[in-house]
């Protein structure tokens, strides 16, 4: 049976196997190549390496991991163990137990808000972040639980001097964003964290975008709370995320259920121990096989070789759309940035040209405002937004040769 039998059968047995992968090249549902540049959504395809290791978990290791003495939980406790402990070695934090799995950058950013604030506190934030950040604040604020200051940037960077004049004495959080899911931008992390530790309060970072393509050492950087997701840059599946929880953050379970540790049978509580008082449930086991394996991956080769090697493919892009008059968000630079571009056409709508994109280049990109309002409403691109371009490691330039003829050709249409 030849590649596209298989995948007609695999359909009509009510499977939809999207994106087939042969070497770097993709494939639609129907079998047609397809160029993936939506990295920053989730990252497409893997590294081998991933793929590998779900699939041997899948065969020969998917146990539930809290069931007690047999050798096949055990197995999937170890695997559990051994992901937190790679965490730990790679972002140098202070002991694997440090490590919660979650199942995505916003379980995770919403386990540290939620578990973290209390009635009266202050939170100190951004006009840069993501609504993962922002919905569960904005929430907790209409609640009448906590107050907030939302830091104006110029919307390319956050002056960190302005994040320490909005600190209070009751400043309980600061959340900020490490890199701009919309312009790609890397904020001045350090120096944030210097002001917020030497204030008191805790420091938050949303790494969804950077984690993978800009090193972070938690034993130099005092980041109380790093938050995670684990489908991105750093290549494990959808449903993988992971929580650092430093020793100043007192964090309250977001989820309660079965879970490690000891817990008291008398009265049934959450266990009190790190990190099996805020995990609960059957965890993804098999997603974090591939995350162990995609966080491994990421190390060997090194994260700023990896985010260099995205912000290269996306020079071209930058040079075509500065030529032809679209403009480039942000304070777009090759040093200044993660693998990621947004661009504002010029006389098309962001919409029309993703779909042109999408049905008649098949180059797969993502319009709007990426769930970053007031990001774009500071760059006045609300509220269309942007076409976002984000390469991953295994795009070729041949398919960024593809993408910048593509967007001549929607360029040269008739509007
Ligand atoms: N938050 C992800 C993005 O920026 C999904 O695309």
């Amino acid at each position: 049976m030849n590649r596209r039998t298989i995948l007609k059968a695999t359909i009509a047995a009510g499977m939809v196997p999207f994106g087939q992968t042969r070497g770097g090249r993709q494939e639609d549902a129907e079998g047609s190549p397809m160029i993936y540049l939506d990295n920053a959504a989730t990252s497409f395809p893997k590294p081998e390496a991933v793929y590998r290791a779900i699939e041997t978990t899948l065969r020969s290791g998917l146990a539930n991991p809290w069931q007690g003495p047999y050798r096949f939980s055990a197995q999937a406790q170890k695997l559990m163990e051994g992901a937190r402990k790679r965490l730990d070695e790679v972002f140098g934090g202070e002991g694997p137990e440090r490590w919660i799995h979650t199942f995505n950058g916003t379980d995770s950013l919403s386990m540290a808000i939620e578990g973290v604030l209390k009635q009266r506190d202050h939170v100190v934030t951004t006009d840069l972040e993501h609504n993962s950040v922002t919905r569960p604040i904005n929430a907790l604020e209409r609640a009448g639980v906590i107050t907030q200051t939302v830091v104006t940037s110029n919307g390319n960077v956050v002056d960190p001097d302005a994040i320490r004049k909005a600190l209070k004495k009751k400043t309980a959080l600061v959340a900020i964003t490490q890199a701009s899911n919309l312009t790609g931008l890397i904020q001045p992390i350090d120096e944030v964290a210097a002001i917020v530790r030497e204030a008191g309060a805790l420091l938050l970072v949303d790494a969804a975008q950077s984690a993978g393509q800009v090193a972070i050492n938690l034993s130099e950087t005092p980041i109380d709370l790093l938050a995670l997701s684990g489908h991105k840059m750093l290549f494990g599946p959808t449903g993988t995320g992971a929580l650092y929880v430093g020793p100043r953050a007192d964090v309250r379970p977001w989820r309660k259920g079965e879970t490690g540790g000891e817990g008291s049978e008398e009265t049934p509580l959450q266990p009190e121990d790190l990190p099996y008082r805020l995990e609960g449930g059957t965890p993804n086991i098999l997603g974090i096989a591939g995350l162990d394996a995609g966080v491994a991956w990421v190390a060997k080769r090194g994260p700023d070789r990896i985010r260099r090697q995205l912000v290269k493919l996306l020079r071209p892009v930058v040079d075509w759309a500065e030529e032809a008059g679209w403009r480039v968000v942000g304070r777009w630079a090759e040093d200044d940035c993660v693998g990621v571009l947004s661009l504002v056409p010029k006389g098309r709508g962001v919409k029309a040209v993703t779909q042109a994109l999408d049905r008649r280049h098949r180059i797969a990109t993502r319009p709007g405002m990426h769930e970053a309002v007031p990001a774009n409403q500071r760059l006045g691109t609300a509220p269309e937004g942007t076409v976002r371009i984000s390469p991953g490691p295994f795009t070729t330039a041949e398919e960024i040769g593809s993408l910048v003829e593509a967007l001549k050709s929607i360029a040269g249409d008739r509007a």
